[in-house]
C-alpha cells in the first residue's frame, strides 16, 4: 500500500496524531544504522569533533515535528529521541490515527523499523513519513508508509486533516540547544540561558548543486517562507522572548541576511523597543557584504555560520570575496565566525588538498566545520553524479552523510583519502587555532573593547552581558586551556596566556579569583573527561513526549 497522493483523513481534525522523530540510541554502531561517527549532537558530530574534551556538546530537538505540532488543531504528540522499547510502549498504550515518522536519510533503515513496528503494534494507523528521507529515489519501496511527504510538512498535515494550510504560522517556543557540556562540565539548565531557536523559512534559493535543504523545499529561486516581514518576525519574537525569558535566538533560516528588507525592519523595530538581542545566524558571504559592520552589529548578530569554500570552487555565494578579510573584521567586532568547507571539491587533488586545507584554516574562524563533497539523494549533483556513473554500489545511505568517506568516485581522491584529508583539517584546525572556546573568548574581548563606549544602550548592553562570562567562568577555562594546550602546540598556549592577561586586565579583580578559584576544578573536571572520551564515552539525547491539544483515548 504505496498511495502518495492527497487524500483527507477521515476523521479530519479529531485524529489522534503521533509525531516521533527516529529512535536511538546514536552514537553507536548498530543494525539499524546508528553510527558513532554520527551522534545526535552539531558541535561534535562535525565542528569540534577533534577538540576532545574542549570540544562543545549539546542536543538539539526536532523542531520540525515541533512546527507541526503546533500548526495543526489535532489532538497531537510528539516523541522526540525515543528509544525502541519507548517507540513501542507510545504506540500501545495511546491509540493513534496517525503516526507521523520524520527522519533525514542516514535514518532510513531506522524509518523502515518503526514502520514496521506500526503496522504490528498499532496496525489500523496510517503511516506518513516527512522530512529528508523523503528525497531517496524509490523510498516507496524501501519502507511500508501510507504517505511519503517531499518539502513542507506544515501545510501537508493541515491538508490532510482538512485544516486551513495558509493559516498563519505559530512558531512554538523551543530551547535552542540541550545538556550542554564542555571541559568535562555540564552546564546548568537556567531559564533563559540558553538561545530560542526562530525558523523563519525553510530552503534556500541560492540552489548550490549539492545543497539537500535548498533542493527539498524547491530548489534554485524557491523557499518557503513563515514569516515574510521584520515587523512578523518580531512579533514572534517578543513572544517567545517573554514565554521563554531568553535575548538570544538562533535563527534557523539558510541564509537570513540575504533578505536584507527584512532584516533592516526587524532592526527599525528592535531599536524602537529597545530590544538588546542576540542573533546567531546563517548567512553566504555576498549576502553578509550588503550590510555595514555597524548595521550587523546593531541587528544583534553575534555569530555567523558561512560558507568559506575554496577561492577556485564556482560557488556564486563567494564571487569576488575575500573570504579570510571578512572572517577578521567579523571577529574584529565581535561576531564569532562559524566558518564550513567542504573537502574534495570536483578541483581538489592529493596534490592541493593540503594546500587547501590550511587556506580554510588560515581564516582563523572561531569553529570551523569540515564536511566531504557528498551528493546526497534529490539533489542535482546526486542526478549528475547518476547520470555519469560515479555513485559508488553498496554504500549504505547511513553512511552517507559527509563525516566518514566519499559516497561517489572522485576524479583524483580515494574513498580512504576522503577520511584521512578530512579528519586531518579537523586536526589542523584545532592544533593551529586552538580550542574554539578560546577563539569565542578572544573575539567576545574584541567586540566588549570596540563597543563598551557606544552610543546605543543596546549594543552596550548586549556586549556587557557576553563579557560577563568572560571575566569569570571563560577566564578559568582560558586558565586551563593554556596549561593543556602546551602539550599540543605552545605557540598557541602562549597566545592563550596573552588573552588572559588581557582579560585580567579588563576585569582585575574577577577574573584573576575566578581563575585561582574555578581553575582548578575545570582542570580536573576536563582530565577525568579526557580518560572517559580515551575510553569510548558518548551521550545521547533524553526522550521527550510533550502532548497538545490532548484528549486520552476513550
Ligand atoms: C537541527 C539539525 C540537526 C540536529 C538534530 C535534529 C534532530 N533532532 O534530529 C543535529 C545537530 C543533531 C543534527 C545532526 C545531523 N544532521 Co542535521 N540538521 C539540522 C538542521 C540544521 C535544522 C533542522 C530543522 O529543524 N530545520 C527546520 C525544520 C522546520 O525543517 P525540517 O526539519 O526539514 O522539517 C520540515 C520538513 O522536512 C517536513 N517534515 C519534517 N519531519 C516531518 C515529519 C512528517 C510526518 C511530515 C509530514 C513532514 C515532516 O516538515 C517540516 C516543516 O516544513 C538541518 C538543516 C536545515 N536547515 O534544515 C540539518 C540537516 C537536517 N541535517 C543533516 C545531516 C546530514 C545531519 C547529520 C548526519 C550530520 C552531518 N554529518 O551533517 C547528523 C545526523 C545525526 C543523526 N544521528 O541522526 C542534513 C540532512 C541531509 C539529508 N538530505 O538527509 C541537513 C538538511 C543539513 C544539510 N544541509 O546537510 N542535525
Ligand atoms: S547558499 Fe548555503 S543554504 Fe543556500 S543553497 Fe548554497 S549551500 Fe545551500
Amino acid at each position: 500500500m504505496k498511495p502518495t497522493q492527497m487524500e483527507t483523513h477521515p476523521k479530519g481534525s479529531h485524529a489522534r496524531i503521533l509525531l516521533s522523530s527516529v529512535f536511538g540510541p546514536y552514537a553507536q554502531d548498530d543494525e539499524f544504522g546508528s553510527r558513532s561517527i554520527n551522534p545526535m549532537e552539531l558541535y561534535h558530530n562535525q565542528v569540534t569533533r577533534a577538540q576532545g574534551s574542549f570540544s562543545l556538546r549539546m542536543f538539539h530537538r526536532s523542531w520540525g515535528i515541533m512546527m507541526i505540532q503546533e500548526n495543526i488543531s489535532a489532538p497531537c504528540s510528539v516523541l522526540d529521541f525515543p528509544t525502541r522499547k519507548a517507540f513501542a510502549r507510545e504506540l500501545t498504550t495511546n491509540h493513534y490515527d496517525v503516526v507521523g515518522i520524520s527522519s533525514i536519510i542516514v535514518n532510513v533503515g531506522k524509518v523502515r523499523e518503526m514502520c514496521r513496528m506500526v503496522r504490528e503494534l498499532s496496525p489500523d494507523s496510517a503511516i506518513v513519513v516527512g522530512g529528508h528521507v523523503a528525497a531517496i529515489p524509490g523510498i516507496e519501496a524501501m519502507i511500508d508508509a501510507d504517505h511519503i511527504v517531499r518539502g513542507e510538512g506544515i501545510s501537508w498535515m493541515r491538508r490532510y486533516l482538512g485544516e486551513d494550510e495558509h493559516a498563519p504560522i505559530r512558531h512554538p517556543a523551543i530551547v535552542s540547544g540541550l545538556e550542554t557540556r564542555i571541559m568535562g562540565i555540564r552546564l546548568p539548565n537556567r531559564k533563559g540561558g540558553t538561545a530560542a531557536t526562530i525558523i523563519p523559512s525553510v530552503g534556500c534559493p541560492m540552489g548550490c548543486n549539492f545543497c539537500t535543504t535548498s533542493a527539498f523545499f524547491g530548489g534554485k529561486g524557491k523557499f518557503v517562507n513563515f514569516y515574510e516581514t521584520g515587523d512578523e518576525l518580531f512579533d514572534v519574537m517578543c513572544g517567545i522572548e517573554a514565554e521563554l525569558k531568553v535575548h538570544s535566538f538562533f535563527v534557523m533560516d539558510e541564509n537570513f541576511l540575504l533578505h536584507r528588507t527584512r532584516a533592516m525592519r526587524l532592526l527599525e523595530r528592535m531599536k524602537e523597543a529597545g530590544k538588546s538581542w542576540e542573533l546567531s545566524v546563517f548567512a553566504s558571504a555576498n549576502a553578509i557584504r550588503k550590510y555595514t559592520m555597524l548595521e550587523l552589529v546593531e541587528l544583534g548578530i553575534s555569530w555567523v555560520w558561512m560558507g568559506l569554500e575554496s577561492p577556485r570552487s564556482s560557488y556564486s555565494k563567494l564571487q569576488g570575496e575575500d573570504s579570510r578579510q571578512l572572517t577578521h573584521e567579523l571577529r574584529e567586532h565581535g561576531i564569532r565566525v562559524q566558518g564550513s568547507t567542504i573537502v574534495g571539491l570536483e578541483h581538489h587533488t592529493p596534490d592541493n588538498m593540503v594546500e587547501e586545507i590550511e587556506s580554510a584554516v588560515s581564516h582563523q574562524t572561531d569553529f570551523h566545520q569540515f564536511m566531504l563533497y557528498t551528493p546526497v539523494p534529490g539533489t542535482p549533483l546526486y542526478q549528475e553524479m547518476a547520470d555519469q556513473g560515479r555513485l559508488l554500489p553498496d554504500v549504505d545511505f547511513a553512511d552517507v552523510h559527509g563525516q566518514y568517506k566519499f559516497n561517489f568516485q572522485h576524479s583524483a581522491i580515494s574513498r580512504d583519502d576522503s577520511k584521512k584529508f578530512l579528519d586531518w583539517a579537523f586536526w589542523r584546525d584545532f592544533e593551529s587555532n586552538g580550542p574554539s572556546l578560546y577563539r569565542m573568548c578572544q573575539t567576545m574581548l574584541k567586540g566588549w573593547q570596540r563597543y563598551k563606549d557606544y552610543p546605543d544602550p543596546r549594543v552596550r548592553e548586549r556586549f556587557a552581558r557576553e563579557v560577563k562570562k568572560l571575566s569569570s567562568a571563560y577566564n578559568a577555562a582560558l586558565w586551563v586551556m593554556e596549561k593543556e594546550f602546551k602539550q599540543v602546540n605552545r605557540t598557541v598556549s602562549d597566545r592563550i596566556h596573552k588573552l588572559r592577561r588581557e582579560v585580567e586586565k579588563e576585569f582585575p579583580v574577577v577574573a584573576r579569583l575566578t581563575a585561582a578559584s574555578l581553575g582548578p576544578i575545570l582542570l580536573w573536571s576536563t582530565r577525568r573527561e579526557e580518560n572517559r572520551l580515551a575510553k569510548g564515552r558518548t551521550y545521547e539525547p533524553p526522550t521527550f513526549i510533550e502532548r497538545r491539544n490532548w484528549v486520552p483515548a476513550s
